[in-house]
This record gives C-alpha cells, structure tokens and sequence, in this order.
C-alpha cells in the first residue's frame, strides 16, 4: 500500500489581515476553515499578518497560522501575493487602510462598524464604489447576519411569515464592563472607538433589523448615558506591565464613550423601531435579541441560544396558536448543511467561517458581497442620529 501525497487543490487567494485580537482570532478560524467545509471556487492562502507590537504579531502569525507577519501594514498594499486585505482593528483605522487597499486593487473585508464617523464612512463608500468599477470587491463584517437561524428568520419575514411589520425590538446586552476596576481598553476610548456601546454593539441590531426586514430606519430619537466616568489605565498603559504594581496606585483615565444607548426610530416601512445597547446589563453575556412583530405573525431570536427560532403564526386558530422552537439544525437551513447533522449546533465562530465562506466565493464569481460598505454607511448615519438626538437631550420631559 503506498502513501499519496495530497496536492492543494484549487487556486489560491492571497489574503493578509490586519489586526490580531479578537476579531483577529475569529476571522482567522475563518480563513483557515471556510475551505474545508464549504465548497469554494478558491482556496484562502493566510499569507501575511499585520500588527504594531513586534511579539505579539510573530506570536499571533504562530498561533493563528499565518504565513508571515510584519508591523507595517502598507507591506500589504503591494504584495502579488495578496489579493484580498481583511481589516480587524479598532475604527479609527478602517477608512485610511481600506482606502489605501482598494486603491491598491485589494479586495476588503472591514470589520464593523465600518468607521467612527459618517465622513469616513462616506469617504469608504464612495472608494468602494470606485473600486468595484475597476473589478475590486469589499463587505463590512457584519457577522450576525450569516447566524443560521437569522439567515432562516429573513427567509420567513420575505415569504410574509409576519405579515406587515409593525414591531422590531432589538436589544444587545452586555455585562463585561460593569466593574468600575475594568481598565480603559480602545472600546471605551473616543478617539479609539468613536462610540460606546452604541458602535460597537448597536451597530450590530441597526444593520440586523434592516437586515431581516428590508426595511430602513428613516428617523431616530435615543439617548446615551455612561454610569462610570473614569477608569483604571491598562496595565501597560500605567507602566505597571511586569512591575506587578499595586492596584491601590494604578493611574485612572476619562471613559470618553457610551455606556449605555437606549433609541427608537420609524422605518420606511412603517414600523416602529426600539433598540437598547448596554455593557452593564448585569449577567447577560452576548444577549443579542430580536423580535419582529407583525399582523400574520412574529419572530424571535436570542444569540445566548443561538440555533433556535421561535416562531409565531397568526394565521392559525387561537387554540392552536402558539411561538413554535424551529432548531434551525437542517440541511435546508442557511449554511448548516455545510456544516454537521440535524441537532448538532454551531457557535459564535460559525457566523464568521459562514461570513467568510460567502466573501471568498463572491470575491472569485466577481459579485459584489454584502453587506457592502454603502450598507456599512447608512447604519453609520444611523449612529450619527441617535448622538445627535442625545446631545440635543431630544427625548425627556419632565413628570
Ligand atoms: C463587543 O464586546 C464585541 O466584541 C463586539 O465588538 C463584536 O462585534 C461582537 O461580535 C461581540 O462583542
């Protein structure tokens, strides 16, 4: 019995990502995955990864498996071997490194929210257009949409499941910053971010409630609080890294962002939009939670059990009515049948192995992905709204 030896099969596409921490590691169990589990007409190559720090990139290049790393992501802008530029790092930095990538030829995936400003939003856009004439594609990664059960929820709401909506309740809640000793990380730093929780986790239910209905919000009232106004530098930032310095002296710093946002709005549809986006919602981890309802009917997701769809039909006698548990576990289902058997679940990672699977073959069939940057630009002015309404304290009135 002789051994073979297994060939790469299909062409490469070369891909270098930029950033390595959390989204870094999720989009790299992408890049490394899509190609085992869906059929693609190409075969990611993780080719280069870009950092600041000069450890923590080799380290992350090591662990992640990437080919080769380096501190100065303009390496990638003329590289052969790298056709498409995926950017994982804080907003701050997503228009000037799209810009440069696109104009570069260099397919981009951008995570979200696609900048911290509607002119930089507006300026990605219009070279996402420009770019897409000459052939180069880009998407904002707005990786819940490409969650089975949500794909499954815009199917049922496009086939008149709800019938005419005139509810979506949309809330993301979060607890990871409810102890004051938590340190100043980028997320919670303005210039770093450009919001709080309204970028980072609201931005999420914006471009999902659009997402599933097909409808857009048109106008908005909220407002943003923020409960803790200072913080504890992070280790390195208060030169304690090593020193094991003690807690009681660590220098503090301004929260410069949300907190909290709670908005609502009206769609062009007609409906009426209510979303909340909390860090400090106290034991809820990842809660991101949707509800559609309509005149036939109404659907329910929540990310914390994130293979079911509850599902209510008001087309049936009352007696028999009732929200029914879809395991959204079937071959039929968006992206499960690429996945395991009826009943066994995916996770968090999926949507972003899903997210990247649709890139790579939209990318080599020459299709414009979505979410597209102008999508990434429309929840931006949607932010945008909601800050407004907020400074303009638009929303109370006295008991
Ligand atoms: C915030 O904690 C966060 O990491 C978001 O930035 C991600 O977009 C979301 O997928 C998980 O939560």
């Amino acid at each position: 019995m002789s051994v073979h030896e297994t060939g790469q099969t299909g062409s490469p596409l070369g891909v270098a990502m930029i950033g390595y921490a959390f989204m870094g590691a999720a989009h790299s169990q992408g890049w490394r995955t899509a190609h085992r589990f869906f059929d693609l007409p190409v075969r990611p190559e993780m080719n280069l990864v870009c950092g600041r720090a000069e450890s923590a990139t080799r380290d992350a290049a090591e662990k992640l498996g990437w080919a080769a790393w380096t501190t100065d992501w303009r390496d990638v802008l003329d590289r052969d071997d790298v056709q498409v530029v995926d950017i994982c790092t804080p907003g701050d930095t997503h228009a000037e490194i799209a810009i440069a990538a696109l104009e570069a030829g260099k397919h981009v995936l951008c995570e979200k929210p696609l900048a911290n400003t509607v002119a930089e939003a507006e300026q990605m856009s219009a070279a996402a257009d420009a770019a897409r004439s000459r052939g180069v594609l880009s998407s904002v990664g707005f990786s819940y949409r490409r969650t089975p059960a949500l794909a499954q929820a815009r199917r049922l709401i496009a086939g008149g499941a709800v019938g005419t909506i005139r509810h979506i309740r949309a809330q993301y809640l979060q607890d990871w910053i409810v102890d004051p000793e938590f340190p100043l990380v980028w997320r919670l730093q303005k210039d770093k971010a450009g919001s709080g929780a309204l970028g980072d986790i609201g931005a999420h239910i914006v471009d999902l409630s659009q997402f599933l209905t097909g409808q857009r919000l048109t106008e908005v009232a909220g407002h943003l609080i923020r409960f803790v106004d200072r913080r504890p530098l992070p280790a390195e930032a208060s030169g304690l890294s090593g020193s094991g310095g003690s807690e009681a002296h660590r220098e503090t710093g301004p929260v410069t962002v949300d907190d909290a946002a709670v908005f609502f709005g009206r769609t062009d549809g007609g409906a009426l939009a209510t979303y909340e986006a909390t860090r400090f919602a106290t034991g809820r981890k990842n809660g991101m939670r949707i509800e559609i309802n309509g005149s036939a009917g109404s659907i329910a997701f929540d990310f914390e059990a994130m293979n079911e769809l509850h599902v209510y039909d008001a087309t049936v006698p009352a007696a028999d009515a009732g929200f029914r548990r879809i395991y959204v576990t079937e071959p039929d289902h968006p992206y499960t049948g690429a996945w395991w058997p009826p009943g066994h679940g995916l996770g968090y990672e999926h949507t972003f192995v899903n997210e990247i699977a649709d890139f790579v073959r939209d990318v080599a069939t020459g299709t414009p992905p979505t979410p597209s940057f102008a999508d990434g630009l429309q929840v931006q002015r949607v932010l945008a709204a909601v800050e407004r309404s907020s400074d303009d304290n638009a929303v109370w009135t006295k008991v």
